[in-house]
C-alpha cells in the first residue's frame, strides 16, 4: 500500500525542482533484497538512524575519517579497504548502484501508470530529478545510457514518463527535449521496443510495432528458430511482449495521453499512417539495423500471415501457452523476474490477465521496486536487482590477494560474506526446468541474489573461487559443503560450448544466423547464447582452483573443458594481442580475465606467446600519466578507443594483467600503481569516473564497486610480488 498523499518533507534543489529530504531514506536489507524507504514520521526517522552506506550511496557527508597517508601501495590498500569495508550491507554483501541503462526507468514508470499502480511521490519527485541531471545539456535528449549521445528512444520514452511523473511541458527543459525530439522524427523514429510502449500506453498505434507473435512459442524446439534458442534475456523479453502484442492491449485514453499525442509527433497525431512507420528509426539509434531477411519476414507478417492466416484458434492456444511461461517466471523468481525490461512486461501481462486486485499484480507492485535505487541526483532503475554476489565474490577476493584474509581484523567482515555466499548458491533447479527452458542451476551462484537465481557462469565461478579462498586456503568455516562445491563445478561444467567457450547463462541453443531476426535496432549480439571470453576464462581460472583442492573430482572432464577453453581463447585472441570484452569496457577488461587464467594454467608472458602478446597489447596503450583509460566506444565501434582520461578501474586492470601474467619489468606496473594511489583521498576512497560496464556492445551500466575492489587488489598485489616499498 503506497501513500498517495504528498508528504510534506519536500524541498527544492538548486534547479528549483522539488526534492525529497535526503535525512529520511534508508537502505533496507531483506535477506539481500535492496529497496530503499523514505521515513513519512519524525520518530520513525528518529529509530532507524542513517547508517554509512546509506548517506554514502545518497551522496550524503558520511564523516569517514582522514586516515594516515599511504606511502606504500599495501598502506593504500589498507586505506581503501578501511573506508569500503564501512558499505558492506548487514546480510554480508556489499549493494550499490547499478545504473547507466536509460531505457529502463520508462517500463517500469509506463507500468505503474498503465496498471493504475499508484506512485509514491517520493519516487516521483526523485526519478524526475534524476532524469533532468541526466539530460544532455547540449541538445535537450537523452541516450541509451547515461554517456551515450542523445537518441530517439531516450528522449521520447524519457519525455513521456517525465510528463507522467508531472513535468510540465512549458518547463523549458521540456520544450528543448521535445524540439530535438522533433529533429529526430519523433516517436516515428523511435525503435520497436519504444513502439511496443507507446502502443500500450494508447499513444501510438499498434499497427507501428513490428509484429510479434506469440505463435512462435508453439513451435517445437527443434526447429532452428525456435525461441528456446534464443539469448534468455530476448526470449523473456519477447515472451511478454507476444502476449501484449496478440492482445493489443490499450491503456484507456484521457487527457494527459491526449496531451502526449501532440507532444511526442512532429506532425499532427490524426494525420499519421502509422502503420507506415514500422521501420522508421532514426539514425542515433539503429545501432543494429535490421537485417533484408527480417524486413521481408515483418513484411509477410503484416501483409500475408496477419489478415489472411492468422486463426484465433491457434492464437488463443498460442496465447495460452506464453502466459503459462510467463506464470512460471513469476513464481520461479517470486516476481523478481530475469531483469526490469521483461520484469514490467510481465507485470502488465499481469494486470490484464488477473485483474488490477489479483494476487500477481498486488506482488509484481511490491517486488518492482527492488530494481530501484536512491543516489544523490534522485532515482533510477538498476540494470538487474543489484550485483550483490557479483561484488562480494570479487571483494573477498581482494582481500584474499592483498594478504589481508588472515588479518583478525577483516575477518568479521569476511565471515559475514561468506555467509552471504553461502546463503546465495542455488540449492535446488528450477521445479519446471525443461518446460520453461531454465538451464540446470543447482550449485551456481546468480549475479545478484538467489530469489532472481538464475545460474551465471562466471558468477558460478568466481563465487566458488571465494569459497574456496576463503574455506580452503585462509582456514573460514566451510559453510559450502564439498559437495555444494562439486555442484558448482557441476554447473559449470554444463555451461561449456561446443566451441570450448562458456556463455553466460546457458549453453548455446541456436545458430548465430539468429542473428537476422535481431530485431531490437539499438543492440547488437542478442539472439543467442555466445561464447564471451571472460565467462570462459573466470571457468578455467576456478575449475584450476578447485582442482588443487580436489584432484579426483570429474578429474578428466575438468581437464579437458580446461584444454578446450584454453584452445578457445587463444583462437579468439586478434592479431594484435587483444580480446574483445563483452561485459565490461572493454579489451582491458578482457585481457585481466585472459591473462589470469592463462597464468592459472601455467602460460605466462616468459612461456607463452598468447600471453606475451596480450602483455605487449596492453602496454601500447600506456598514458603520458602511467594509467590506463579505454572509453565506452571501443565496445561500440570493435576497436580500442582511448578515454581523454587515465581511469582508475581499468588501470588496476591493467596492472593486475601484467602481475598476473608474470611481465617482468616491475617499471611500468608500478606507474599504473602511482597512478591508482595518486587518486585515492585522504579518507581512502576512489572518486567515481567513467561509466565501467557494458552489455549488447552498445549499453553501457555502471559498477561503481569496480573502484573499490580492483584498484584494492592491484595494490595488494604488487606488494606480494615486488615488496612493499615506498612510493610516495
Ligand atoms: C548483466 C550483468 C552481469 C553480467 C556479468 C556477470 C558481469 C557477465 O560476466 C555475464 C552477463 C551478466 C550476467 C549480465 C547480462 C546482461 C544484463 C543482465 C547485465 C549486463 C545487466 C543488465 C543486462 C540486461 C540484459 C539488461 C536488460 C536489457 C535488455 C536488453 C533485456
Amino acid at each position: 500500500n503506497w501513500r498517495t498523499d504528498a508528504n510534506g518533507h519536500l524541498t527544492k534543489d538548486a534547479e528549483g525542482d522539488d526534492k525529497t529530504d535526503y535525512a529520511r531514506w534508508r537502505l533496507h536489507d531483506n535477506d539481500g533484497r535492496l529497496t530503499w524507504r523514505y521515513l513519512e514520521t519524525d520518530e520513525e526517522n528518529e529509530n532507524w538512524p542513517q547508517t554509512f552506506y546509506d548517506k554514502y550511496n545518497l551522496g550524503l557527508p558520511t564523516g569517514a575519517p582522514e586516515l594516515p597517508k599511504a606511502k606504500t601501495p599495501l598502506d593504500a590498500a589498507t586505506n581503501g579497504l578501511e573506508f569500503f569495508s564501512k558499505l558492506q550491507m548487514p546480510t554480508g554483501h556489499w549493494a550499490c548502484e547499478y545504473g547507466g541503462p536509460m531505457f529502463l526507468l520508462p517500463g517500469v514508470v509506463i507500468t505503474w501508470y498503465i496498471t493504475n499502480t499508484p506512485i509514491p511521490p517520493e519516487y516521483a519527485v526523485e526519478i524526475k530529478r534524476y532524469l533532468f541531471a541526466r539530460q544532455n545539456p547540449v541538445d535537450g535528449g537523452w541516450g541509451l545510457h547515461i554517456e551515450g549521445h542523445s537518441s530517439a528512444f531516450g528522449t521520447v520514452m524519457t519525455y513521456v514518463i517525465l510528463r507522467i511523473l508531472g513535468a510540465s511541458e512549458e518547463d523549458p527543459r521540456m520544450i528543448k527535449a521535445r524540439g530535438f525530439a522533433h529533429k529526430l522524427g519523433g516517436a516515428l523514429y523511435a525503435p520497436h521496443w519504444a513502439k511496443v510502449w507507446l502502443s500500450l500506453l494508447g499513444v501510438m498505434d499498434w499497427s507501428c510495432a513490428n509484429p510479434v507473435p506469440p505463435e512462435l512459442w508453439l513451435l517445437p524446439d527443434w526447429v532452428p528458430i525456435a525461441p528456446y534458442r534464443w539469448w534468455v534475456h530476448m526470449r523473456m523479453v519477447f515472451l511478454p511482449m507476444s502476449y501484449l502484442w496478440s492482445k493489443k492491449w490499450v491503456f484507456p485514453q484521457n487527457e494527459l495521453t491526449s496531451q502526449l499525442r501532440n507532444e511526442i509527433y512532429a506532425q499532427p497525431y490524426e494525420s499519421i499512417d502509422f502503420a507506415s512507420h514500422r521501420n522508421s528509426i532514426a539514425k542515433e539509434d539503429n545501432y543494429y539495423p535490421k537485417t533484408m531477411f527480417l524486413n521481408v519476414v515483418n513484411s509477410l507478417l503484416v501483409n500475408v500471415w496477419t489478415p489472411l492466416l492468422r486463426f484465433s484458434a491457434l492464437a488463443k492456444k498460442a496465447e495460452d501457452w506464453v502466459w503459462e511461461l510467463i506464470r512460471m517466471e513469476d513464481e520461479n523468481t517470486n516476481y523478481a523476474g530475469l531483469a526490469p525490461v521483461s520484469n514490467p512486461l510481465n507485470f502488465v501481462c499481469c494486470y490484464i490477465h488477473d485483474g488490477e486486485g489479483s494476487e500477481s499484480v498486488r506482488k509484481h507492485r511490491e517486488v518492482l521496486h527492488e530494481y530501484l535505487w536512491m543516489k544523490g541526483e534522485g532515482m533510477l532503475c538498476n540494470g538487474t536487482n543489484g550485483a550483490q554476489v557479483w561484488d562480494t565474490a570479487f571483494i573477498t577476493q581482494a582481500v584474499s590477494v592483498a594478504g589481508f584474509a588472515e588479518d583478525p581484523k577483516w575477518r568479521p567482515m569476511l565471515t559475514k560474506a561468506l555467509e552471504f555466499l553461502d546463503n546465495h548458491q542455488l540449492r535446488e533447479n528450477v521445479p519446471n526446468q525443461d518446460k520453461c527452458y531454465r538451464q540446470h542451476r543447482k550449485g551456481a551462484w546468480p549475479f545478484s541474489n538467489k530469489v532472481q537465481g538464475y545460474t551465471v557462469s562466471d558468477c558460478t565461478a568466481e563465487g566458488l573461487r571465494s569459497v574456496l579462498q576463503l574455506q580452503e586456503i585462509h582456514g573460514y568455516p566451510k559453510l559450502v559443503s564439498a559437495d555444494r562445491l562439486k555442484d558448482a563445478v557441476d554447473c559449470i561444467l554444463l555451461l561449456q560450448n561446443a566451441t570450448g567457450g562458456f556463455s553466460e547463462y546457458e549453453s548455446r541453443r541456436g545458430s548465430p544466423l539468429l542473428e537476422w531476426l535481431n530485431a531490437a535496432e539499438v543492440f547488437g549480439g542478442i539472439m543467442i547464447s555466445y561464447d564471451h571470453v571472460e565467462c570462459t576464462t573466470a571457468s578455467i581460472t576456478a575449475m584450476s582452483l578447485f582442482s588443487r583442492f580436489y584432484p579426483d573430482y570429474r578429474a578428466e572432464e575438468i581437464k579437458a573443458a580446461k584444454h578446450k577453453a584454453v584452445d578457445y581463447i587463444k583462437r579468439v585472441q586478434n592479431p594484435d594481442g587483444s580480446w574483445y570484452g563483452n561485459w565490461g569496457i572493454c579489451y582491458t577488461y578482457a585481457a585481466l580475465f585472459a591473462l589470469e587464467s592463462l597464468s592459472s594454467v601455467g602460460e605466462t608472458y616468459r612461456t607463452s606467446e598468447y600471453s606475451r602478446r596480450g602483455c605487449e597489447f596492453l602496454l601500447s596503450k600506456q598514458k603520458e600519466d602511467g594509467g590506463w583509460g579505454e572509453s565506452y566506444l571501443s565496445s561500440e565501434l570493435h576497436v580500442y578507443t582511448q578515454h581523454e582520461m587515465s581511469q582508475v578501474v581499468q588501470t588496476a586492470w591493467v596492472c593486475l594483467s601484467l602481475m598476473e601474467a608474470d611481465y617482468p619489468d616491475p617499471e611500468p606496473i608500478r606507474r599504473g600503481i602511482k597512478l591508482l594511489m595518486s587518486r585515492q583521498q585522504t579518507n581512502g576512497e576512489w572518486l567515481q569516473e567513467s561509466i565501467e560496464g557494458v552489455f549488447n556492445m552498445s549499453c553501457m551500466i555502471s559498477y561503481p564497486n569496480y573502484k573499490f575492489y580492483w584498484p584494492i587488489r592491484a595494490l595488494g598485489l604488487f606488494s606480494q610480488k615486488f615488496g612493499n616499498e615506498a612510493l610516495f
